[in-house]
């Protein structure tokens, strides 16, 4: 046995062997009808499992740099980026991974379904360039919502760019020393002042970012106060900046420090200053966590799709290796518990995957002013539970993987310890699992979502009713839900995130019904 050596697992085109999104695909779109679409997304499955590979190698092995100064001195706070990372970004805009969703005229309600799936298939090749596109994303939802008619017409043609040469993305700065989940302790402060500066800006700021992710990015979103502002949250605004001037200088901002994180090692995020930096009031003060709230529902879902692509990732490598690895006379695949691990795991991530397309459409359908009231009140109230539902499911999801890989699992350069890691950050950015229920219980008191999602389970079709899984987890959530009406405003903060995860549960049967893809 001196000259043995393990084969490692292999990927194939992960659009042709992801047999149940190509059966969510179908739900939603013709095959003859939307031939292109099927070709677009076989297309990317390929890359995603050959070229992609190696720009994440070059970017992950490369991780962005910070250059503080040029030889001479000057402040110049440059941040290098690979190669890979590049070309990542390059193919981003040329599928058009964030224009897809506003191809409304083409696709209706359907363009949000047709880019998630673009989606799902890029990120977990793509080192997490998925990250700045998320905010792009939504900072391209909440400009078309709340940006005066110059700023859409400056900055939206970018945002949505097939373009690398003129594709932009963007930051969602919210996290200040003070805090990320709670931001009424944003201590950055607003001027009122007239510019000069392409975009008509009337404030300059002034204050610390903690986290800001890509902060190569072209534009940013952000919190302030006003002067004699509310020192609560109520106080803020929303205002748009842009990172450089016409001669690629940081308009008045300084870089301190890339931040030396547990995983997403590609993906620059900084801390930073605004030191006068100009920027457009979006918002009056008091609206201002609220308009940013359309850019983080947007990221959240992006975190589900994505979350969800990862986890396949991950069961496509375990899968592979089991097709390959020997141990006690015969094939890991072979072996009954290794059997039953991996079926467990899959029909998570099958829960998972019925989620993202189920909220995908809901969003599709809101943006087209086709939603129903109720289906209004479900993106609202299933948005944060989908998030952290599968980026739950994700991380635990990884973790069994590297574990089921034994020792090669443990070991960097087999790629495997990083499924791990990045999972780790699903959970986290975008909102805790914590914050994340409460979230739902935000909906719950505001769009009074209970008796909406009684009436919509009750109302589901027959086909759903019938369903087994359906029926014991419908029971289970309901009956949670009745003791959460009943209880104290503090049980039914306790209880929050034990009736998220039964909604998810529930909402995923039905989907999971609805689209024809239960995992036997
Ligand atoms: C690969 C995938 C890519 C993912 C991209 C990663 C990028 C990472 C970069 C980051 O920036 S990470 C930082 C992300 N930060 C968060 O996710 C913040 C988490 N914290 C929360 O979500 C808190 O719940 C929140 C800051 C919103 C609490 O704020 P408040 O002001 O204390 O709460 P309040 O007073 O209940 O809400 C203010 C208003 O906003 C209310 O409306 P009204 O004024 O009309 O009453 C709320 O109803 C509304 N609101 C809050 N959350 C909402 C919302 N409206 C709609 N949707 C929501 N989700």
């Amino acid at each position: 046995m001196e000259n043995f050596f393990q084969q490692g697992p292999t990927l194939k085109n992960t659009w042709k062997s992801d047999s149940l999104l190509q059966k969510i695909m179908k739900h939603f779109f013709s095959a003859e009808k939307h031939l292109e679409i099927f070709q677009h997304l076989e297309s990317l499955g390929e890359k995603a499992a050959g070229e992609m590979l190696n720009w994440a190698q070059d970017a992950e092995s490369h991780p962005p740099v910070h250059v503080p100064f040029d030889p001479w001195g000057r402040k110049i706070d440059k941040i290098q980026t690979s190669e890979g990372w590049k070309k990542l970004e390059a193919l981003a805009a040329t599928e058009g991974l964030v224009a897809m969703g506003y191809e409304r005229n083409r696709y209706g309600d359907l363009a949000r379904v047709y880019q998630m799936a673009l989606l799902y298939l890029y990120s977990p090749s793509s080192a997490i360039y998925s990250c700045p596109l998320a905010m792009t994303d939504g900072a391209a939802r909440a400009l078309e919502l709340y940006g005066t008619e110059a700023l859409k017409k400056r900055a939206l043609p970018h945002l949505l760019s097939r373009d690398p040469a003129s594709f932009w993305t963007a930051g969602q700065w919210m996290t200040e020393r003070t805090g990320g989940s709670d931001v009424s302790g944003t201590s950055t402060v607003a001027t009122p002042a007239s510019m000069s500066s392409g975009f008509a800006a009337d404030h300059t700021l002034t204050g610390t970012k903690w986290f800001t992710s890509a902060t190569t990015s072209q534009i940013a979103l952000t919190l302030a106060r006003l002067p004699g502002a509310s020192t609560d949250s109520k106080g803020l605004a929303l205002f748009y900046l842009e990172l450089r001037d016409d001669k690629e200088q940081l308009n008045n901002i300084q870089i301190h420090r890339l931040k030396d994180k547990l995983g997403t090692k590609a993906l620059p995020t900084a801390e930073l200053s605004l030191q006068g930096t100009p920027a457009l009031r979006l918002s009056e003060v008091g609206e201002g966590v609220k308009r940013i709230a359309s850019v983080l529902n947007i990221t959240r879902i992006y975190n589900s799709i994505c979350a969800t692509g990862h986890f396949r990732r991950a069961l496509d490598l375990i899968q592979s290796y089991s097709q390959v690895r020997q141990a006690f006379g015969k094939k890991l695949i072979d072996h009954p518990l290794h059997q039953q691990t991996l079926q467990a795991l899959e029909a998570d991530w099958t829960r998972c995957l019925a989620l993202c397309f189920f909220i995908s459409h809901l969003l599709g359908k809101e943006e087209n002013n086709v939603a129903s009231p109720t289906e209004k009140t479900l993106l609202r109230v299933l948005t944060p539970v989908v998030k952290l539902y599968t980026a739950k499911k994700t991380v635990q999801g990884c973790s069994e993987v590297v574990e089921m890989f034994g020792g090669a699992g443990y070991i960097e350069d087999t790629g495997i310890p990083r499924l791990l890691r990045d999972a780790q950050v699903f959970s986290i950015w975008e909102g805790t699992t914590n914050v994340l229920s409460l979230d739902m219980l935000r909906a719950f008191g505001k769009e009074k979502a209970g008796p909406v999602l009684v009436d919509f389970l009750s109302k589901a079709p027959s086909s759903i009713l019938n369903s087994t899984e359906f029926k014991v987890q419908s029971r289970e959530f309901l009956q949670a839900l009745c003791e959460l009406q009943n209880a104290d405003a503090q049980t039914q903060e306790s209880s929050a995130r034990r009736l998220a995860f039964l909604l998810g549960d529930v909402i995923s049967e039905y989907a999971i019904s609805l689209f024809e893809i239960r995992h036997l």
